[in-house]
C-alpha cells in the first residue's frame, strides 16, 4: 500500500459502536466490510440470522468475509435458525445456493462465539453505557425482536436501531413488502413497536445505491484480495438482479444502513410513524408509513428518503482501501494461492461488467 493511502487507524475516540446483525448475503458482505474498514465505526459484534439462506450458510459466509477482511477481536455469533412464527423462506434466486455465490469462499479460522446471537446482543448492549450502542440489522428481525423480549432493558439502552428493510412505496418480495420484513413480519412488528428510535433504511433509499459499472471499476482498481472478492460478488449480484427483478445494476442495500450511522448527512430521513401489516391477504409484511403531517410528538420511527450516491460509494471505497490486502494465517494459505493465480485473469476477462 502507498504511504499516502488511508489506513485502519483505531485511535480516534468517539467512534460509533454498532452490532451488525446480518444474513450474508452479497450486500451484507459489503456492509460488513464497510463497518470494519471505516475508522469511525467500532464494530462490537457480528451476529447472524436465517434469511438469504439457512443459518448455517449465512454464518459460514459471515466468517468467510471476516476472514478475507482480516477481522480479529470481534465476536461472531449465530442466532435464530427460523422466524418466530412463519416457515423459513430464503432467497436463492438473488443470492445463490450458498447465499453468497460468485467468489470462492475461504475456510475460516475465526471461532464462533459460543453464545447465541440474542445473548451476545444483550450482553454487548448491557456492557456499554446507555445510549452508545446502535443496532444495525440487515436481515430479518428475529434476533433483535427476541433480544428485546428476553431483556427489555436493552430497549431504553440502545441508541437507535438503524435497519435495512421495508419500503414506504415499493416492495420486492411482494407488491408492497420487502424481503427482510416479510420473512418474519411478527419480529418486525415487535421491533417497530418498541419505543427505541428506529430508522428504516428501506427500498426507497437502497434502490438509489446501485453498483453501476463505474462504481465496480473503481472498487476493482484498488486491486486487493478483498476488492477482488467484492467485484466477484457484484458480478453475480448484477446477473441475478437483472434476471429476477429486471434491474440494470444491482441495488446494494445493506451498507446504506452502515453509511447512515457513519455519516447521517449521506441519507435524508423523514420522521413518520411506521407499523407492520400482519393481517392483510395482499399486504402481509408491508411497512405502513403514515405521511400525514405533523408527525405525532412521540413518533420514534423515521424513514430514509434520499441517498448521496457519490458520498456513499466514496465511503465504501475508502473502507476497502483502508482494509488493504489482509487474509493471512495458515487457514487462508490455499485460498490466497488460488486468488493470486486467478486475480489478473478474472479482473480483465469479464469479472467486472
Ligand atoms: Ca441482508
Amino acid at each position: 500500500m502507498e504511504p499516502t493511502a488511508p489506513s485502519l487507524d483505531r485511535q480516534s475516540s468517539g467512534r460509533k459502536k454498532i452490532i451488525l446483525d446480518c444474513d450474508p448475503g452479497h450486500d451484507d458482505a459489503v456492509a460488513l466490510l464497510l463497518a470494519h474498514g471505516n475508522p469511525d465505526i467500532d464494530l462490537l459484534a457480528v451476529t447472524t440470522v436465517v434469511g438469504n439462506q439457512t443459518l448455517e450458510k449465512v454464518t459460514r459466509n459471515a466468517l468467510a468475509v471476516g476472514t478475507i477482511a482480516g477481522i480479529t477481536g470481534v465476536p461472531f455469533a449465530a442466532g435464530c435458525g427460523r422466524p418466530l412464527v412463519r416457515s423459513i423462506e430464503t432467497a436463492p434466486d438473488i443470492h445463490g445456493d450458498s447465499g453468497m455465490d460468485g467468489p470462492e469462499l475461504p475456510p475460516s479460522d475465526i471461532d464462533l462465539d459460543p453464545r447465541h446471537a440474542v445473548d451476545l446482543i444483550i450482553d454487548t448492549v448491557m456492557a456499554h453505557e446507555p445510549g452508545t450502542v446502535t443496532l444495525v440489522p440487515t436481515a430479518g428481525l428475529t434476533n433483535i425482536a427476541l433480544a428485546a423480549r428476553k431483556e427489555p432493558r436493552i430497549v431504553e439502552r440502545v441508541k437507535e436501531v438503524v435497519l435495512m428493510g421495508g419500503g414506504y412505496h415499493v416492495g420486492n418480495w411482494s407488491a408492497v413488502a420487502e424481503f427482510n420484513i416479510i420473512i418474519d413480519p411478527e419480529a418486525a412488528h415487535i421491533v417497530f413497536n418498541e419505543k427505541w428510535p428506529v430508522v428504516m433504511v428501506g427500498l426507497d433509499l437502497t434502490h438509489q445505491a446501485l453498483a453501476t459499472p463505474d462504481v465496480v471499476q473503481k472498487i476493482a482498481a484498488i486491486g486487493t484480495r478483498p476488492t477482488k472478492f467484492v467485484t466477484e460478488l457484484m458480478d453475480f449480484f448484477a446477473h441475478t438482479y437483472k434476471d429476477a427483478q429486471g434491474f440494470d445494476h444491482p441495488p446494494v442495500h445493506d451498507p446504506c444502513a452502515v453509511a447512515y450511522v457513519i455519516d447521517p448527512s449521506i441519507v435524508t430521513t423523514r420522521k413518520v410513524p411506521v407499523d407492520i401489516e400482519l393481517q392483510g391477504t395482499l399486504t402481509l409484511g408491508m411497512t405502513v408509513a403514515d405521511f400525514r403531517a405533523p408527525a405525532p410528538a412521540d413518533c420514534h420511527t423515521s424513514v430514509a428518503v434520499d441517498l448521496d450516491h457519490e458520498k456513499f460509494w466514496n465511503l465504501v471505497t475508502d473502507a476497502l482501501e483502508r482494509i488493504g490486502d489482509p487474509l493471512t494465517g495458515d487457514a487462508r494459505t490455499q485460498y490466497t494461492a488460488d486468488l493470486v493465480r486467478d486475480a489478473s485473469d478474472s479482473l480483465t476477462a469479464g469479472g467486472v461488467k
